[in-house]
């Protein structure tokens, strides 16, 4: 038997992070779809972002992406999100958009363009002490096209040099996340291509360093709940970027390719004590909306991974535990899906309204007329975009 009002406690505390480029136009490299009332800069960014967290509830964190979001004030626009009941995530770096960066950057063979990677690395740290953030976030686009092209361990070298430079410049309260992908823009070898060599230089930096899950970043086929409980069981697991994939960084919704998939993955977290806040699991999205209304599907996204944390906190773990001790196969499994088959829609509305909100969070912002509001507003001006 579970005990609801625990359930509710840990839906209610829950918090999700989106992020400020999902709110902005995206595309693919054929073509951008702009939207009208997209944000022009990142205050409108994160007043779109405040919408999501008033009907939801659990989003009341934005991450920041440097240099899209570079604004002459930080801790200006750290205090614009206070006002609206937000704070400020996860500072993502950005090394992969300038002409320098074509043979990489914190792995490149020149050193200029080394130094220049870790200076950005760094001025985000300047930026987080700015904001209050307490995540660095690093995703490195490096790697090579061709055999032969570079030293695969040369650039290791240069990598853990650059990795241990900035985190002795990290602070109290600060730690570094380093994501991993499996392929592109690199497409013979990646310098972080998968969650071991995340985990070698993360271990070898100390505990201030930990492996962000980007949901997208795998192999077909591969068991991406194998890896959050591992890196759980370590110590090790900073958090997630989620979003969903068919194909391959797909940064569709969350939960909308493969719903059973991110509730595996919810039920990993929750058995493990991944969802209790010390943990430091940052449940952070990394989507872009191509073609659809951008703020619906960020409170869509949102609601996917609270359904997927509700029915992993509904699994009876004192029945699967005496179904795995005495081998039972089938029972088991029966009580894994069991609560994967349980319709949380209610429970939900019955936590959003004790939240004093609005049992339906899609219906809640239609009725804000928000949609309209922006697009009348926001004419004139350049649109943030993604890469922008
Ligand atoms: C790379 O594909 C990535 O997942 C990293 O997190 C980047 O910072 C982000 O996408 C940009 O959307
Ligand atoms: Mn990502
Ligand atoms: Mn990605």
């Amino acid at each position: 038997m579970t005990d609801l009002s625990a359930v509710k406690a840990a839906l209610t505390s829950q918090r999700i992070e989106t992020p400020s480029w999902a709110y902005g136009n995206s595309g693919t490299r054929f073509k951008v779809f702009a939207q009208p009332g997209v944000p022009r800069d990142p205050y409108e960014k994160l007043d779109d972002a405040a919408q999501v967290h008033a009907v939801t509830g659990v989003a009341p964190v934005v991450a920041l992406h440097i240099p899209w979001d570079r604004v002459d004030d930080y801790a200006a626009l750290a205090a614009h999100a206070a006002d609206r009941g937000l704070e400020l995530g996860a500072v993502n770096s950005n090394v992969f958009q300038d002409d320098d960066y074509k043979l990489g950057s914190v792995c490149h063979p020149d050193p200029a363009v080394r130094r220049k990677a870790l200076d950005h690395l760094l001025e985000c740290v300047d930026i987080m002490d700015a904001t209050g953030s307490h995540d660095l976030k690093l995703w490195f686009a490096d790697g090579t096209n061709y055999p032969g092209q570079d030293d695969v361990t040369g650039r290791q070298d240069r990598l853990a040099e650059a990795l241990s430079a900035v985190y002795e410049r990290l602070g109290d309260g600060q730690r570094m996340l380093l994501e991993y992908k499996l392929f592109e823009p690199s497409f013979y070898t990646t310098d972080v291509p998968d969650w071991g060599t995340a985990y070698a230089h993360c271990l070898r930096l100390g505990p201030k360093a930990q492996v962000v899950v980007d949901t997208g970043h795998h192999a077909p086929g591969t068991n991406i709940e194998f890896i959050v409980a591992m890196l759980l069981r370590e110590g090790k697991l900073g958090g997630f970027d989620f979003n969903s994939r068919f194909y391959a960084d797909d940064d569709l919704m969350v939960g909308a390719a493969d719903p059973f998939q991110l509730f595996r993955i919810m039920h990993e977290v929750v058995k493990n004590g991944g969802l209790a806040r010390e943990t430091g699991v940052a449940f952070m999205l990394d989507q872009c909306h191509n073609i659809e209304a951008k703020i619906p599907a960020i409170v869509r996204s949102v609601m996917n991974v609270q359904e997927a944390t509700a029915k992993a906190l509904l699994v009876d773990i004192p029945a699967l535990a005496a179904a795995q001790r005495t081998g039972d196969v089938l029972e088991a499994n029966a009580v894994l899906m069991d609560a994967y088959n349980t319709d949380v829609r209610p429970l939900l509305a019955g936590v959003r309204e004790d939240m004093g909100l609005a049992p339906d969070p899609m219906a809640a912002y239609r009725a804000t007329g928000w949609a309209e509001r922006i697009v009348a507003d926001r004419v004139g001006g350049e649109q943030a975009g993604w890469g922008a």
